[in-house]
């Protein structure tokens, strides 16, 4: 099989994984993937440039954590909270994990049946005195095809805004929040 078409089967079983019941775990829900046929791209559409008001953001992540893979499955989601420590606004446009094939932004939405799914989303602003939030049942980074982490582990990577650039991150590898671990 080529590569491509590995990777279309992978899709294809987590759309049908992704087609449970509405009863499904909150877990279970943040790892389907029934919203892979891209069909909001409305949402991705270009936006305005940030106006530079001559102070260059400052990012300041907190809280950044990554599920252990479940039982053989490549995706696995990431979560952090973020602020401006200096600045007025940036854009967080994208996000890359170290040795993962691919990292989306993620959110939910109501589909047309009335359930709820993960969707792709677009870039995400952020202004100061605001905070940004990735968390379970909310906006996430869906992780593919990285290497099997386990909790205790370190994932690095690299959230890419607008205006500050690059900014590297180290995610906790935990079921629960770095804040609700009991070495907290
Ligand atoms: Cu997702």
């Amino acid at each position: 099989m080529s590569k491509t078409s590995v990777l279309l089967a992978a899709l294809a079983s987590l759309s049908v994984a992704a087609c449970g019941a509405p009863s499904d775990t909150e877990e279970s829900a943040s790892m389907g993937h029934g919203d892979m046929h891209h069909g909001e791209m409305s949402e991705m559409a270009e936006l305005p440039p940030l106006a530079d008001d001559g102070v260059m953001p400052v990012i300041d992540v907190q809280e950044a954590w990554m599920r252990p893979h479940p039982g053989g499955r490549d995706v696995t989601a990431a979560y952090f909270t973020l602020a401006l420590s200096a600045g007025s606004v940036d854009r967080l446009l994208s996000a890359r994990i170290d040795g993962a094939e691919r990292v989306e932004l993620h959110g939910h939405s109501m589909n047309d049946e009335g359930m709820m799914q993960m969707r792709a989303i677009g870039p995400q602003d952020v202004s100061a005195g605001e905070t940004m939030v990735f968390a379970p049942g909310g906006h996430h980074l869906m992780v593919f095809g990285l290497a099997t982490v386990v909790e205790g582990d370190t994932a690095t990577g690299t959230l890419v805004f607008e205006r500050a650039g690059e900014v590297e991150v180290s995610f906790q590898v935990s079921p629960l929040p770095p804040s609700m671990s009991a070495d907290n």
